[in-house]
């Protein structure tokens, strides 16, 4: 009998208030049923904003230093449980436990430098232009934070945004992916352990379109962020802009990696292997597109794909393999989807294109790694952000035609350039129209402490990470306090000219 899970809800675990509940299966092995998981409703947010409400009140007042204390215990927690939270993730979501433990290692990252933003969190104080008079800035809490994650950094991304949101002095309403409640669960277990009160955070499991967009739509809920689809996020999008709420989107990526004739080739192979089929290509950083100069072209792909034919396939709990599985049946069918859609646009299958099949692969959702040649730019396969290991190779020129085929997508999240030319690396740092540019490293590998987000339909012009994400969860508040004893005109008595 499988283990229901529950809701965290006003301070008690509890079942849904309609009673049902989902299934958890291992995507690399579906008959491995993980547990079963509240879908939420209505009910159990009206009961999650009430109680956050109350939390909100006490945690505002809390002191930031002190709310960053809880924060660290929250990491020490996870550098604690680190090994074990990331078997339990490999087994729902299928990444090989090397990322998973990454994954890991970017929330406690997170959690030490939300800690130390408590001593922080600046403000600025300015000269008056009156006299005897005082200005100055400063970061207040807003309220509740409406926070709904995706499923390929099950604990990285819920990290990213509510560590800076609880640190601002915000509550939290969480709403995790479907596919990774376990790791959300054991989350919010180490926040309560770490001594957040118990209001300050709820957890509701459930279905996007059920109880993630009522989070969206709720009137009492002021802040939302979202990281997930493009097409989810318009709809996100569309709802806070008509209740003007304020809103951080991270969405899709059509990201490449560019190759100049002049680079280490045994590095960009190194790269573009790492940053297409790490996390089966489905990270929002993948390397999804290879531009190839023409004169390495073909040398650089017949290495590819001989190192491309040797990844291995399966569990991710198995050290021995590269490569997990899809996280569900939809995306096994998405990607079919576009191979079939790459055939028609006469794209050339140099490896992979199909389902991995195979004594245990049957039982998971594996897809061979796949490479298409020959791909046009404009063409959907050069556009369309896939999510899934399925690279789309361009051949390029010159360093002005990579950089314009490189701009010429809706998305603009990462690129990567190699070269060791510096002339070449400066002009594509400034030229290339993307949130992150790396120079001899694959499109993947943000570090937590920098500012992370993209440009055009990535995002909406927010970053999470590093310092500025701290502005996106706190309102400036500015106060002026006038010590004169007198009225003072601002921009009348300049300079205090009234008095002399
Ligand atoms: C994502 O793909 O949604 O830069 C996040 C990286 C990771 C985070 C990726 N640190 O690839």
């Amino acid at each position: 009998m499988a283990k229901h899970f529950q809701n965290f809800i006003a301070g008690e675990w509890v079942a849904p208030a309609g009673g049902d509940y989902f299934e958890n299966r291992n995507p690399a092995d579906t008959d491995d049923l993980i547990g079963l998981f509240p879908l939420s409703g209505r009910a159990d947010l009206e009961r999650a904003v009430a109680s956050a409400k109350q939390g909100f009140e006490r945690w505002r007042r809390t002191p930031a230093p002190a709310r960053g204390d809880v924060i660290r215990r929250a990491g020490d927690l996870l550098v604690a449980r680190k090994d074990e939270i990331a078997r339990l993730m490999t087994r729902e979501m299928g990444k090989p436990l090397q990322e998973t433990r990454g994954d890991v290692q970017e929330g406690i990252d997170t959690a030490y430098y939300a800690a130390s933003e408590g001593r922080r969190l600046f403000g600025h104080t300015v000269p008056s232009e009156l006299r005897d008079k005082w200005a100055m800035s400063y970061r207040r809490p807003i309220g509740i934070a409406g926070i709904i994650t995706p499923f390929n950094f099950p604990l990285a991304i819920p990290t990213w945004k509510i560590f800076p949101a609880l640190l601002c002095g915000n509550a939290v309403i969480f709403k995790p992916a479907e596919d990774v409640p376990h790791t959300a669960t054991v989350f919010v277990e180490i926040l309560l352990e770490a001594g957040l009160p118990p209001d300050v955070i709820q957890l509701l499991h459930g279905r996007g379109e059920d109880i993630g967009a009522a989070i969206v739509e709720h009137p009492e809920i002021p802040l939302i962020s979202f990281t997930g689809s493009t097409a989810t996020g318009s709809r996100v999008g569309e709802t806070c802009g008509r209740m003007h709420k304020r809103l951080s989107l991270e969405m899709g990526g059509k990201n490449a990696q560019i190759v100049l004739p002049d680079a280490d080739l045994d590095l960009a192979l190194d790269g573009v292997l790492w940053g297409a089929f790490g996390t089966t290509g489905q990270r929002c950083t993948a390397t999804s597109r290879l531009l190839l100069h023409e004169d390495i072209h073909d040398q650089f792909l017949d290495r590819l794909l001989a190192r491309t034919r040797e990844l291995r396939l399966g569990n991710g709990l198995d050290p021995d393999t590269d490569v997990g599985p899809l996280i569900n049946e939809a995306a096994l069918e998405k990607v079919t989807g576009y191979i079939e859609v790459a055939r028609q646009e006469g794209d050339e299958i140099l490896c992979g294109g199909a389902r991995a099949t195979g004594g245990a692969l049957d039982r998971g959702y594996f897809f061979q790694p796949t490479i298409l040649d020959g791909v046009r730019p404009g063409s959907r396969l050069a556009c369309e952000e896939v999510f899934g290991p399925v690279l789309s190779v361009i051949r390029f020129k010159d360093l002005d035609e990579a950089i314009r085929i490189n701009n010429e997508v809706a998305y603009g999240l990462s690129s990567s350039i190699y070269t060791k030319d510096v002339r070449a690396a400066f002009r594509a740092i400034n030229e290339l129209d993307n949130g992150i540019t790396y120079v001899n490293a694959p499109t993947i590998g943000a570090e937590a402490h920098l500012p992370f987000g993209g440009v055009k339909q990535t995002g909406n012009g927010h970053r999470e990470g590093g310092w500025e994400v701290y502005d996106f969860y706190s309102e400036t508040k500015v106060a002026y306090i006038d010590y004169s004893g007198k009225l003072q005109r601002a921009q009348i008595d300049t300079y205090g000219a009234a008095q002399g």
